[in-house]
């Protein structure tokens, strides 16, 4: 279990420029309000937070500018340097950097923050998407779905995020849960061989096996910093979230996941990304029967196939 004092440091990072749909910024105050704090406390971690607590706010149009496709490019940047100084100093003082999102564009800052602490860091990326658009792939432009790529150095030096080094190899990530991939985001996973558990494999192979071949592939010593999108989770159980996609991890799978980084005592840091308060609609039988309909010829069509 883990090892080491049993202090976490909460850091609240309500931020939503990474993506188009307002609400997410509201994440972490929700997160806190219901109660997150007291039940860590009661678990018998030593809990520090930093009253701040910053919902972010734009200080200008001049950081909503585009460079390329890319969206709030200097909006993203100043966020997630912040977010990184932030988290390097818990890690430095041997806390748990548990970083609550916000949309996952702030994993830039977070598994920046601590590379810069733990050498050999590996990381989980737990998600129905892979994030790792660079600015040539992106259709979107939304930089939630590019921190892997930037993280990586795959990005190339991007004009506006200069501060950000490449910290991450590309044999140091492990993906669970993708099934919504982009065309481009594929080729960049097979070019570079990126550790994938799709969907497809945890069904093949299970939850307890994907985790062991996820833990041997980094190494079973490896300081492991889990980002973890609530997004990976089924929609049935995770609606509040910008984007989800069916066909997830059940809330048992979800949850085993978090359960096997304590029990390893490998877990040196935690984002919680991507919790949106303000969504969750209601839909109707009839929509969800042609969803899952067109779901199914899908699959059977090679969609989700990395
Ligand atoms: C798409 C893009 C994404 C989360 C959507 C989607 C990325 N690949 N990530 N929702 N959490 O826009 O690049
Ligand atoms: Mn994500
Ligand atoms: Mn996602
Ligand atoms: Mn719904």
């Amino acid at each position: 279990f883990i090892k080491g004092p049993r202090a976490v440091g909460v850091v609240g990072a309500g931020f939503n420029g990474g993506q188009p749909r307002p609400g997410v910024e509201q994440g972490p105050t929700e997160l806190v309000k219901y109660g997150l704090l007291d039940q860590l406390k009661t678990l018998g971690w030593d809990v520090t937070f930093d009253e701040k607590f910053p919902v972010y706010e734009l200080k200008g149009p001049e950081e909503t500018g585009s460079s390329g496709k890319l969206k709030n490019v200097a909006y993203v940047s100043r966020v997630t340097e912040d977010l990184a100084n932030t988290v390097a100093a818990f890690a430095e003082k041997k806390l748990i950097p548990l970083t609550l999102g916000g949309d996952h564009s702030l994993a830039m800052g977070t598994i920046a923050g601590t590379s810069r602490v733990y050498s050999n860091l590996g990381v989980i990326w737990v998600d129905a998407h892979a994030d790792i658009n660079t600015p040539e792939s992106t259709d979107s432009g939304n930089l939630h779905g590019c921190p892997v790529s930037f993280l990586m150095g795959l990005a190339g030096k991007v004009p506006g995020f200069e501060w950000l080094q490449p910290c991450l190899a590309t044999n140091r990530l492990v993906y669970i849960g993708l099934r919504s991939v982009d065309d481009g985001e594929k080729k960049i996973l097979r070019d570079h061989k990126i550790k994938a558990f799709s969907m497809h494999d945890v069904d093949g192979h299970g939850i307890g096996r994907v985790m062991e071949m996820a833990l041997d592939y980094l190494g079973t010593n490896a300081p492991i910093h889990l980002s973890y999108d609530v997004d990976g989770i089924d929609p049935t159980v995770i609606a509040a979230t910008g984007t989800p996609v069916r066909g997830g991890l059940t809330f048992r799978e979800g949850h085993y996941i978090c359960e096997k980084l304590y029990e390893t005592g490998q877990l040196v840091a935690m984002d919680l990304m991507e919790v949106n308060p303000s969504l969750g609609e209601v839909i109707t039988e009839k929509e969800q029967t042609i969803q899952v309909g067109c779901s199914l010829v899908r699959a059977a069509f090679g969609e989700t196939l990395l």
